[in-house]
């Protein structure tokens, strides 16, 4: 059965969507390999038969899902004889739970560095389509939003608190081996590694950067196959 998933790409085949990435080591997790297909802001059409217009998109043989999270279900339930992604009906309740954290907390504590840094890695034609909708956003253009990245960066640290927690105790968010909860968090490092040259886990931090360490090598290094700044290894 053929498998597709449809991504976000920046110019020179950058893969920053944090949505997508959850998508791709959800994949890989159940043992998938799909063909990537990787379309631009401007491109939406491509992906006009699923309905909607956002990334990402998997195809399963006749089957169009969209949206990561409700990719992550149908993979769970299609798949069920691979390893689970979240070890149960609880767990995936939990699982719905850090998603939107994460889509709530953690990923705005980023955006205000990364929305501005995302425009320098566009082709132009989705440079002009990126910058009218995000700066409508955030109500402010992309140069105010650089003019006050000192302070940006300083409210990201707070939000890292339950994941410096969590890391204290165990390998991975999930326990001794990645599930879903994983990928979730790991989106987000993703995007940013694919995005600013800064890395926006400080030193100080060395548990997560080494989660993240480990979350790269996942996979055949999976997260580490496309380009990224060197900063955030
Ligand atoms: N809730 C969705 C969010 C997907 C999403 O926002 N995707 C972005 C990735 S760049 C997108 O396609 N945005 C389209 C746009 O801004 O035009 C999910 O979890 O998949």
């Amino acid at each position: 059965m053929s498998l597709t998933l449809y991504e976000r790409q920046a110019k020179d085949g950058w893969r920053p969507s944090p949505f997508c990435w959850r998508t791709r080591f959800t994949l890989a997790h159940k043992g998938l390999t799909p063909d990537v297909v990787a379309i631009g802001f401007t491109e939406a059409e491509r992906i006009a038969f699923s309905g909607q217009g956002k990334v990402p998109v998997l195809v399963d043989g006749e089957r169009v899902v969209w949206d990561s999270w409700s990719i992550a279900g149908y993979l769970e339930d299609t798949y069920p004889d691979q390893s689970s992604l979240f070890g149960g009906n609880g767990g995936r309740e939990l699982a719905r739970m850090l998603g939107h954290w994460v889509d709530a907390t953690l990923q705005p504590a980023l955006a205000g560095v990364l929305a501005p840094a995302l425009y320098d890695i566009l082709d132009a034609e989705d440079q002009v389509y990126y910058r009218r909708t995000r700066e409508a956003r955030w109500g402010m253009t992309f140069e105010e939003m650089r003019g006050k990245r000192d302070s940006y960066l300083a409210a990201i640290s707070p939000a890292y608190e339950p994941l410096r927690l969590r890391l204290a105790e165990a390998p991975y968010i999930c326990g001794e081996k990645p599930a879903y909860g994983d990928y979730l968090v790991f989106g987000v490092f993703q995007w940013a590694r694919c995005t600013d040259p800064q890395d926006l886990i400080p030193a100080k931090d060395a548990e997560l950067r080494a989660w993240r360490s480990r979350m790269l090598d996942l996979f055949g290094g999976l997260a580490r196959s496309v380009p990224a700044f060197e900063s955030a290894a």
